[in-house]
């Protein structure tokens, strides 16, 4: 009988996951290499580079980490060609690398708004687009955008990420349109909430926001960023082949939810 499990295995492929000195991204990047994958991942301090290098040591894990700001096209076209002469070509790519502001909208400065969505929907576009090429010549790719529940829902101050993370999705969908005759698969993850450094202030003692995150989630707490391991192991994986502009929601139920009644 073949080893069932081997469709999802990532062994001998190479995988950037952005943003991924910490929080989801440190979590899928692990995920991936305990899968087989060999792992690159960049973000902007090299003080997160360099906690995040040891971090990984201590997991067993040999990441290659870059310093690189996905908004900067110069750069990431410099770091998907370091990662081609480190590593090897792409095969996955997750855009995880994001930020939010939340401010009312109304006081929110245009400066503000530009440099979310810069960050959260302009940059996955642009790091796709420099791994594309050589995906598209290997005959196979993938790649996997962190969306959210933003993606379909809005709520107060977060305007900007709203916009970004809807425009994620499409995004998404788009590029599954365009690549999947050249056997290139993207879809999204859509986290619910998740303990991270992002959701730090959401989740301070006495913020009632803790509550009604607990009030609207059926799994009646929060996700952890191991939560996601397994959704994107899948997605970046042969068993997901056929999977092409789907947003895989890992919200513990949030968006079946009408929430908890008071
Ligand atoms: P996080 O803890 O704030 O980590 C964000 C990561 O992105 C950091 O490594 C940061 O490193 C990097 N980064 C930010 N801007 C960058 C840029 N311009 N260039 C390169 N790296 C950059 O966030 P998280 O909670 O893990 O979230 C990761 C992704 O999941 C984000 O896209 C977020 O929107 C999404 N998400 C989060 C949740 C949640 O509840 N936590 C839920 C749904 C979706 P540096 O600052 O050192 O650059
Ligand atoms: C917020 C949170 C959310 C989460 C996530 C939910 O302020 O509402 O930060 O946006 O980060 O995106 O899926």
């Amino acid at each position: 009988m073949t080893d069932y499990l081997q469709q999802f295995s990532l062994q001998g492929k190479v995988a950037l996951v952005t943003g991924a000195a910490y929080g989801i991204g440190f979590a899928i990047a692990k995920a991936f290499a305990q899968a087989g994958a060999r792992i690159a991942f960049n973000c902007r301090s090299q003080a997160h580079l360099d906690k995040a290098l040891a971090d990984y040591k201590a997991a067993g894990i040999t990441a290659r980490g870059y310093i690189c700001d996905v908004t900067d096209e110069k750069q990431v076209q410099a770091l998907v060609a370091a990662i081609e002469k480190d590593l090897g070509v792409i095969d996955i790519l997750v855009n995880n690398a994001g930020i939010i502001k939340r401010i009312p909208m109304c006081e929110m400065q245009v400066e503000d708004f530009r440099q979310v969505v810069d960050i959260d929907l302009n940059a996955p576009f642009i790091v796709s687009k420099a791994v594309l090429p050589g995906m598209i010549k290997k005959g196979h790719g993938k790649i996997i955008n962190i969306c959210s529940m933003m993606s379909e829902l809005g709520r107060e101050t977060v305007s900007a990420y709203a916009a970004a993370k809807g425009g994620l999705k499409m995004l998404t969908r788009n590029i599954a349109s365009e690549y999947g005759a050249a056997n290139i698969q993207c879809n999204g993850i859509g986290p619910g909430y998740i303990a991270t450094p992002q959701t730090a202030p959401l989740r301070q003692p006495g913020n009632p926001f803790n509550a009604f995150i607990l009030a609207k989630t059926p799994a009646n707490r929060w996700g952890t960023p191991a939560d996601l391991e397994g959704p994107a192991v899948f997605l970046a994986s042969e068993a997901s082949n056929f999977v092409n502009g789907h947003i895989l929601y890992v919200d513990g139920g949030i968006l079946a939810y009408i929430g908890k009644q008071p």
